[in-house]
């Protein structure tokens, strides 16, 4: 079997974009994503993305694998993409907006005049059984919570944005040990479905740096629903403001947590790398 593929990247956050516009079940299994993502056997990417027709009346579906095979709810980058992906496919070069099904709700992506997309990602959860964490009762919020990890003790808040996400707030995200940290926080027995994990320091209360270890993905150059998770545990703790960029190691993303509608909008690029064909077996 030949597959035919386009490769994009949100600020280095890269994926393998499907047009799976004629069928409703995926056209590869998780397995091959595994192989189609690996950097040296495969083509290489954080995720394989699958353009799905819409349901529930919406105009496309999305889902997505991780590098892992693991198969997350939401992706901020990734649905970037997928808005760009689908704008090439229909040759529509003007600002254009899509309703998009994941399985964390309807998401709603702009294409705007300047190249880059933003996105409404909804409104946060922040319950503890809605990210899932057993740090504390199911009803109650995580909001700067002590969490050992490798024999030191975080302040950690957790938001969910369809998928989980851990953050805590540091003094200087280049002094932290992401690939032997990462995981433990990824597998840590307090996280059911595993967890995103985001590191933030303050830089001023309207722009933030991160670094990400991602479930299912490990260190990637950047994570839109956890840039997003991170400016909502920001403004919760008082640490940064409601409008706030989020500097990555791939770019920045403008994140707003609209006090108007209490939804969250990410404004950030998307980019078309190649397109190929990838032949299984
Ligand atoms: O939740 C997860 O398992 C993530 N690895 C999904 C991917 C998130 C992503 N990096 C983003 O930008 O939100 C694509």
């Amino acid at each position: 079997m030949e597959f035919e593929f386009t490769k994009y990247h949100g600020l280095g956050n890269d994926f393998i974009l499907i047009d799976n516009r004629s069928k409703s079940a995926p056209l590869i299994t998780s397995e091959q994503a595994v192989q189609w993502c690996d950097r040296n056997f495969g083509i290489g990417a954080d995720g394989v993305i699958f353009a799905l027709p819409g349901l529930e009346g919406t105009d496309y579906s999305m889902r997505i694998f991780n590098a892992d095979g693991s198969e997350p709810e939401m992706c901020g980058n990734g649905i970037r993409c997928l808005a760009k992906f689908l704008a090439d496919l229909q040759g529509v070069t003007g600002s254009t907006e899509y309703q998009i099904h994941t399985l964390a709700g309807v998401i709603t992506p702009t294409l705007e005049g300047n190249g880059k997309v933003r996105v409404n990602m909804g409104m946060p959860q922040l319950l503890a059984s809605q990210i899932p964490t057993t740090l504390v009762q199911g009803d109650q919020k995580v909001i700067d919570v002590p969490l050992e990890v490798g024999g030191n003790v975080w302040q950690v808040t957790c938001v969910s944005m369809g998928n989980p996400h851990c953050i805590t707030y540091v003094e200087d995200v280049s002094a932290i040990p992401l690939e032997s940290i990462g995981p433990q926080f990824e597998h840590h027995s307090a996280f059911p479905k595993r967890t995103n994990t985001e590191f933030i320091q303050v830089v001023r209360p309207d722009y933030i740096k991160m670094r990400v270890w991602e479930r299912g993905a490990g260190a990637t150059l950047a994570c839109g629903t956890g840039a997003c998770a991170s400016v909502v545990a920001g403004v919760l703790t008082g640490k940064c403001d409601r409008i706030c960029t989020v500097e990555l190691p791939g770019g920045c993303l403008d994140i707003e947590w609209s006090e108007i509608d209490q939804r969250i909008y990410m404004t950030g690029p998307a980019q078309r790398v190649f397109t190929g064909s990838f032949r299984q077996g």
